[in-house]
């Protein structure tokens, strides 16, 4: 099993991050051989500032590790340091197809229903770029939130139709997408996925948020109309959505909330999850306290797991080449 997955440096990582895909990553670095990515040349499809680039993709690498990724046991990189990414995306994107990227829900999502003349490339080209990250490792298993199934799905198509047409080279990676906590929405509305680019700060809770912070946006998340506690994804979508976080960040299964919470309304039950997650984050923020004091830590992790990554990179992107019909530089 070899595992590769990966996170945009477009903001602090929210608990949507964590819970849907990174607490994840962590279990799964035990028993697997992982590479976990920044993938910041993913982050340049909607305009950035540069300083702030730079700033956020240090700050995704020290949250991994704060979170529990070992650079010991996992290769830890940002993407734009491994060029065969590019490389790669730029042949994958000779097999894919205009329709089958058009389709893609994310592109039609951030381009924001705009004109296809004026949205983005980079923004089309995303998906291939995703299926690039993926390939050139021969990853076997994916673990992302289910916001990503779509992509998931062409990277494998991409890979069957390399293999088809140029012989077995890729293994057809499978998606690996929890049953809960794969689609947290956000606490001013319920109906939208959680995510860490969103303007208003109380849509999310990111991984520093202070306590205060915490406490606050969780007191004034939407509820639904009513005043019990229960599991209710049609009926009660925001209250629903609070008790799988904090299901999910106090370790405790949803019939046991449902029963202490049940039918006294939602101030102490919002008041307790907000101190639920200000505990459950406390450690992750202590471990990030240390590791910004020390930027040069930060930056010999990427710079060495970007070696590591090169040497499985390399070797996949001269066989595509070979098979596609280019000429050996040597
Ligand atoms: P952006 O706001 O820039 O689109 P994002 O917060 O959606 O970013 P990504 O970097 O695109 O985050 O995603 C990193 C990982 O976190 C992916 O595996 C993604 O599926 C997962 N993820 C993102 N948001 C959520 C969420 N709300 N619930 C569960 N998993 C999520
Ligand atoms: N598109 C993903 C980030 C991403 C990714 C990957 C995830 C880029 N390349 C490869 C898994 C494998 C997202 O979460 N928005």
């Amino acid at each position: 099993m070899k595992v590769f997955s990966g996170v945009q440096p477009s903001g602090i990582l929210t608990i949507g991050n964590y819970l849907g895909a990174i607490r994840h990553f962590v279990r799964l670095q035990d028993s697997a051989e992982c590479l976990f990515c920044i993938v910041d040349l993913h982050a340049l499809t909607v305009p950035r500032d540069p300083e702030d680039l730079r700033r956020d993709t240090r700050t995704v690498a020290n949250l991994y590790m704060a979170c529990g990724l070992r650079p010991e046991r996992s290769i830890l990189f940002a993407q734009s340091h491994v060029h065969e990414h590019a490389e790669l995306s730029w042949l994958m994107g000779c097999l894919a197809r205009l329709g089958e990227l058009r389709r893609m829900t994310q592109f039609k999502d951030k381009s924001h229903g705009a004109q296809e003349d004026v949205a983005g490339f980079g923004l089309f080209a995303y998906p291939v770029l995703m299926a690039a990250d993926i390939l050139l490792y021969k990853a076997s298993h994916v673990p992302v939130g289910d916001d990503q199934r779509q992509h998931l799905e062409l990277t494998r198509d991409l890979a069957q139709r390399f293999n088809a047409r140029f012989g077995e080279t890729f293994p057809v990676p499978e998606a690996m997408i929890a049953g809960v906590g794969a689609r947290i929405m956000g606490l001013d509305d319920p109906t939208r996925k959680m995510s860490k680019s969103e303007p208003n700060p109380g849509h999310y809770i990111s991984l520093l948020d202070p306590p205060e912070a915490i406490r606050d946006k969780v007191k004034r998340a939407v509820t639904d109309s009513g005043r019990d506690v229960r599991l209710d994804w049609e009926g009660k979508p925001a209250v629903s959505n609070l008790l799988e976080i904090f299901s999910l960040i106090a370790d405790e299964p949803v019939p046991s909330l449902e029963a202490r919470y049940g039918r006294q309304g939602y101030a102490r039950f919002k008041r307790e999850l907000g101190e639920a997650l200000v505990a459950g984050l406390a450690p992750i923020q202590a471990r990030f306290a240390e590791l910004v004091a020390d930027p040069s830590y930060t930056d010999r992790v990427l710079r060495e797991g970007a070696e590591r990554a090169r040497v499985q990179a390399v070797p996949t992107l001269n066989e595509v080449k070979e098979r596609m019909g280019l000429l050996g530089a040597r």
